[in-house]
C-alpha cells in the first residue's frame, strides 16, 4: 500500500528562553543532553541551540532552545506574553513543498508564502496556531547532506 503519511517524526519541540546560557547549562549538566548545534538566524530574530542524546543533526529527542535578539522579535513577544516554555512542536518531512501543498489543500494557513531557512541550512514552514488546535506547529525539511 501506499505511504501517504506526511510526517516523518517530531523532529524538536523549541522553548522559548529568555537566558541562553541558563537553559543550556540546565539542559546539559542536570537533564544529559549534549549541544549539537548552535547558531543566530538574524532573520527568525533567535540565537539557538539544538541539543540531542546523538553525535550530529538531525537526531531523535532534540530540544530547541530559542533565545530573543531583541524584545521585538517572536521569542520576545512570546515570553513577554506567555513566560519562557514551549512555542512549538516541529515535525520533519522530506518534501517541504509537497506537505505544505497538503497542508495547504486542507485549509491550513501557513505563515510564509515561500519557505525560510531554519536550524542548520534547513527548509521550514509555519502552520498558524488558530489552525492547529492552538499549537504552533513547524515543518521541517533538514538540509540535505
Ligand atoms: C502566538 N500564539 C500562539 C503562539 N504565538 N499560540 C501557540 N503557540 C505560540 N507560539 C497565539 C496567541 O496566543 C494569540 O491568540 C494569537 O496566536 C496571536 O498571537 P500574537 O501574540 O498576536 O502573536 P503574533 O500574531 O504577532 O505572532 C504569532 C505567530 C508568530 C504565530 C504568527 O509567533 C510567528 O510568526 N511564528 C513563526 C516564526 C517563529 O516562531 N520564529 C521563532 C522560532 P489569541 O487567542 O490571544 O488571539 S525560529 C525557529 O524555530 C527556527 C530557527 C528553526 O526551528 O529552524
Amino acid at each position: 500500500m501506499e505511504n501517504t503519511d506526511l510526517f516523518v517524526c517530531i523532529d524538536h519541540v523549541g522553548y522559548a528562553v529568555p537566558d541562553l546560557e541558563a537553559a543550556l547549562k540546565f539542559h546539559c549538566d542536570v537533564l544529559g543532553f549534549r549541544l549539537l548545534h548552535r547558531e543566530v538566524n538574524e532573520e527568525q530574530g533567535v540565537e539557538e541551540v539544538m541539543l540531542g542524546t546523538g553525535e550530529q543533526l538531525p537526531q531523535s529527542a532534540q530540544v530547541q532552545l530559542l533565545a530573543p535578539l531583541t524584545p521585538e522579535s517572536t521569542i520576545g513577544k512570546f515570553i513577554d506574553k506567555r513566560g519562557p516554555g514551549i512555542q512549538q512542536v516541529c515535525y520533519r518531512v522530506d518534501d517541504l513543498d509537497h506537505v505544505s501543498e497538503v497542508l495547504k489543500s486542507r485549509g491550513v494557513r501557513l505563515l510564509y508564502e515561500a519557505p525560510k531557512t531554519g536550524t542548520g541550512g534547513s527548509r521550514i514552514q509555519f502552520a498558524h496556531p488558530k489552525d492547529t488546535g492552538g499549537i504552533l506547529l513547524e515543518i521541517v525539511e533538514p538540509a540535505k547532506k
